[in-house]
């Protein structure tokens, strides 16, 4: 059964082509105009071991907001679409994610329910051409278009770089685990039946 979903999404802002493997191997082809965003989707690919293609045509000229957004909006649809009815799905995961100076906890919940909680906050305004706010707003659009809890919380750190990557790593851990298969769950690891 193949857990790979291809989604295109066009607005006036952004033109977005995705496709998203679960069960891939950890190979990005990322082109999203942002430098260290693809660095960042490229890490989240490889450390969850997902196969993550994206190209993006963004309004960069504006600014990065509706591109990082929207790629968020899109990857968490992706998310939602190849988990499916999440039966025999492992449905919580959750990675404390060391770099260097740097730790940072994710913890999700394939719920159904959207829920977004961070305490990441950064003492510059970007990395590249990365406005850092959009860091939370990335994960918030997530949360919301997969239906997932996410909670970020940054245990320690100081340089933004670090506490960025070791958020986007954290999550491909967290998710990787979270859908993963269980041979011991035969249905949906719910009391209720259905998530
Ligand atoms: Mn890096």
């Amino acid at each position: 059964m193949s857990r790979s979903v291809s989604i295109e999404r066009n607005t006036s802002e952004t033109k977005i082509k995705m496709t998203l493997d679960l069960d891939g191997s950890g190979k990005g082809n990322i082109h999203t105009g942002i430098g260290f965003f693809d660095h960042m989707l490229n890490s989240f690919a490889k450390h969850g071991f997902f196969d993550l293609d994206v190209e993006v045509e963004g309004d960069l000229y504006v600014d990065c907001h509706h591109t990082i957004e929207d790629v968020g909006i899109v990857l968490g649809e992706a998310i939602k679409q190849a988990v499916g009815d999440k039966k025999g799905i492992r449905r919580y995961g959750s990675f404390i994610l060391p770099m260097d100076e740097t730790l940072v906890l994710c913890g999700i919940d394939l719920c159904g329910r959207p829920y977004y909680s961070s305490n990441l906050t950064f003492t510059v305004d970007r990395v590249g051409e990365f406005d850092t706010e959009m860091v939370n707003e990335f994960f918030y659009a997530i949360s919301y278009g997969a239906a997932m809890n996410l909670h970020l919380k940054k245990l320690d750190g100081e340089n933004n770089h670090h506490i960025i990557e070791a958020a986007f790593k954290a999550f491909a851990k967290s998710l990787d685990e979270a859908t993963g298969m269980d041979p011991r769950i035969t249905d949906v690891l719910s009391t209720k039946g259905a998530l």
